[in-house]
């Protein structure tokens, strides 16, 4: 048996524009992407926009006990600010009595709730404004961090400020898949810096506040592996390390932003307007923990052309294809354990070995329904597959002495994903799209003597 640490944390994730619904009710303000699919729904999956999603507005009462079903003692979701700010000023009462009642419930429950502050969901208003673009969303931003952390302070111990800050700076920026979809190297940069200093303001706001729990930033994790030993293939890893990765993670945890990225943006023309505090307030205001959300990695090779100066993330680095690759046939998205190991490792070597929690990690599947038995059940033991091996790997990175303190699965209810709408489901329950019905599927059956057990056989 691969016993985990006492009381590990054992849960799934997900997000308030992805499961609340009610995008538009209840005095919530439009986000970029209620205001996207009604500008331009051809660009979504058909008729499936972020309007209604998994419905837990109305149904997490219920929905709590579906996690107590499956032993769950722990739950990430957000709050949408623009659900308890719809003007950015204006403290909206009913967000407040929501937000209330679904955390107290939780805890009621034994389920602790992380809460986060901002996934992907920019607010129509401020982005009218410029959104990441001008200064102005920083201070925004750390206003309504302190309003969260005094509203809920008392039922939420910990906290996160961002999910994967870095995608929506390359999907909006660079690469077309989140409003404004846009291709500008220089403005992404820009948008990147206004995003760590957000976060930034955010952790002093919390420390200013003297609030008991603790506060950490959720990124996403794809290990960089180079196509050969060369120099040059060496070199792109670790540009795309430091663009994708570290550029978070060093002022974060280590309270410096890397010399190499430096280098790169001043060789590039591309160094963003600063403040002349900003790189003492990072210093002041590292995190308590880190969540890595780990899906696959990353294969790079040294690109054959380059701009100089850069245009794209494409002038440090190539994505090659890795021949002995094992693929998820149902998402395409590569299957690598061992990676989990290796962000373990580089946790405890290179980040102070600080508390760190895997806080997604998951199998999507295309057209599920394909694999539901007679009685009504997905019998996906693909998934269970895919979890059993990636939290071996995360047990060998425990057992050699990493700080992990939990593993959240994406997800607990399928849920609606961005411009992929319901394609790709993760859930441990199923969700019906005909009338919001949610069945459990096998996964979660394995989920709960898992948590039962704290550890696999
Ligand atoms: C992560 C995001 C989630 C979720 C997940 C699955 O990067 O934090 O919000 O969307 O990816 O992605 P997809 O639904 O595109 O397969």
């Amino acid at each position: 048996m691969k016993k985990f640490p006492k009381s590990f944390l054992w849960g799934a994730a997900t997000s308030a524009p992805q499961s609340e619904g009610h995008s538009s009710l209840n005095g919530k303000s439009p986000s970029t992407w209620d205001k996207w699919y009604e500008l331009a729904p051809e660009k979504f999956q058909k008729d499936q926009g972020p309007e209604h999603t998994t419905n837990m507005y109305e149904l997490y009462h219920e929905d709590i006990k579906r996690m107590k079903e499956i032993h769950m003692n722990s739950y990430r979701t957000s709050i949408a600010w623009t659900r308890l700010l719809p003007d950015g000023k204006t403290i909206n009462q009913e967000a407040v009595d929501f937000y209330r009642d679904y955390f107290k419930e939780l805890q009621e429950n034994g389920v602790k709730p992380i809460i986060n502050l901002f996934h992907f969901d920019m607010p129509w208003w401020l982005m009218e404004k410029g959104g990441w673009e001008t200064r102005a969303s920083v201070d925004a931003f750390a206003y309504y961090a302190k309003t969260c952390f005094e509203l809920f302070g008392d039922l939420v111990d910990d906290w996160t400020t961002f999910n994967e800050p870095m995608v929506h700076v390359e999907c909006g920026y660079l690469y077309g898949y989140h409003y404004p979809a846009i291709h500008d190297f220089k403005k992404a940069v820009q948008v990147g810096y206004h995003t760590l200093m957000a976060h930034t303001l955010a952790v002093k706001a919390f420390k200013e506040g003297s609030h008991s729990g603790k506060i950490g930033i959720i990124l996403n994790v794809s290990p960089c592996y180079p196509r050969s030993q060369s120099k040059e293939d060496l070199q792109a890893a670790e540009l795309a390390d430091l663009l994708n990765t570290k550029s978070f993670l060093d002022p974060a945890v280590l309270g410096t932003i890397p010399a190499g990225l430096i280098d790169c943006l001043r060789q590039n023309q591309l160094l963003p307007v600063t403040e002349a505090n900003d790189l003492e307030e990072i210093k002041q205001n590292t995190v308590d923990f880190i969540g890595m959300n780990y899906y696959q990695p990353s294969r790079v090779q040294a690109p054959k052309e380059v701009n100089k100066p850069a245009v794209s993330p494409a002038d440090f680095y190539d994505h090659y294809d890795w021949p002995d690759k094992k693929i998820n046939p149902y998402r395409g998205w590569e299957i690598y354990p061992e990676a989990l190991y290796d962000v373990a490792m580089m946790i405890k070597n290179e980040y102070k070995n600080i508390l760190w929690y895997v806080s997604e990690n998951g199998m999507g599947v295309a057209d599920e329904e394909r694999f539901m038995d007679a009685s009504g059940m997905i019998q996906d033991d693909y998934r269970i597959e895919f979890m059993e091996d990636h939290l071996t790997q995360l047990h060998k990175g425990i057992e050699a002495g990493s700080n992990c303190f939990g593993y959240h699965s994406w997800t607990f209810i399928d849920c609606w994903s961005w411009l992929n709408g319901y394609k790709n489901r993760y859930g441990f329950y199923q969700l019906d799209l005909n009338n919001d019905q949610r069945r459990l599927k096998k996964s979660g059956l394995w989920f709960k003597e898992l948590v039962d057990q704290n550890g696999l056989k």
